[in-house]
């Protein structure tokens, strides 16, 4: 059985979620109160930090790594390319997904310029949908939910505007389309 260790508000919690959930996988979800975490979560993630999955008492935390062990235990549906390159170029882009999450997170501490570095975040999101329908490429895929739960509360909690970026603002109605993803978006407006 598997057990999610879980924070409605968190985003990389929220990649475990939509996998295990495009994957049709049963799970229980532990809800952590991150201002007042048990102090058992250490025993699991010495980070004390959500996500951690636990299978069977095997615990893994880190949403990529989670993301891609799902990935790995439960190949259907497939949410990574067939072809090596195609993979790489996933990985790639879930690797720096720091370079939206820094100015997302500047954003929201209010800091100076932060909007004008969130924008050029958006505008680089923009460029790669202009080119394919998926960040990952043609298939929709683990690129896609390493980045959405960033998009949804950027729309959603932090009034982040997306007409200016209508090839991101196109990909996120796309995917709203998908129950996993309807799911997170209905997560975050009960937030
Ligand atoms: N690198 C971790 C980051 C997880 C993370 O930062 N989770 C936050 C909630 S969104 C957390 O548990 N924060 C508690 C803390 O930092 O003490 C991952 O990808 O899973």
């Amino acid at each position: 059985m598997i057990t999610l260790y879980n924070a409605a508000r968190c985003p990389y919690a929220a990649r475990a979620r939509i996998v295990l959930a495009e994957k049709g996988i049963e799970f229980e979800v532990v809800e952590i109160d991150l201002s007042d975490r048990p102090a058992w979560l250490y025993e699991k993630n010495p980070a004390g930090r959500v996500p951690v999955l636990e299978e069977d008492g095997w615990v893994l935390p880190e949403s990529v790594v989670i993301m891609e062990f799902l990935e790995e235990r439960y190949p259907e549906p497939p949410l990574l390319p067939a072809d090596p390159a195609d993979r790489a170029a996933v990985r790639l882009l879930v690797f720096r997904d720091h370079d939206f999450t820094d100015p997302y997170y500047a954003f929201r501490r209010g800091e100076d310029g932060a909007r004008e570095e969130l924008d050029t975040a958006l505008g680089r999101l923009e460029a790669l949908l202009g080119e394919r329908p998926y960040l990952g490429g043609m298939e929709y895929g683990l690129a896609d939910i390493a980045y959405v739960p960033w998009l949804l509360r950027a729309r959603d909690m932090l009034g982040v505007e997306l007409d200016g970026f209508p090839s991101l603002a196109d990909w996120l109605a796309r995917l709203e389309q998908r129950p996993a993803i309807a799911s997170e978006a209905g997560i975050v407006a009960a937030l």
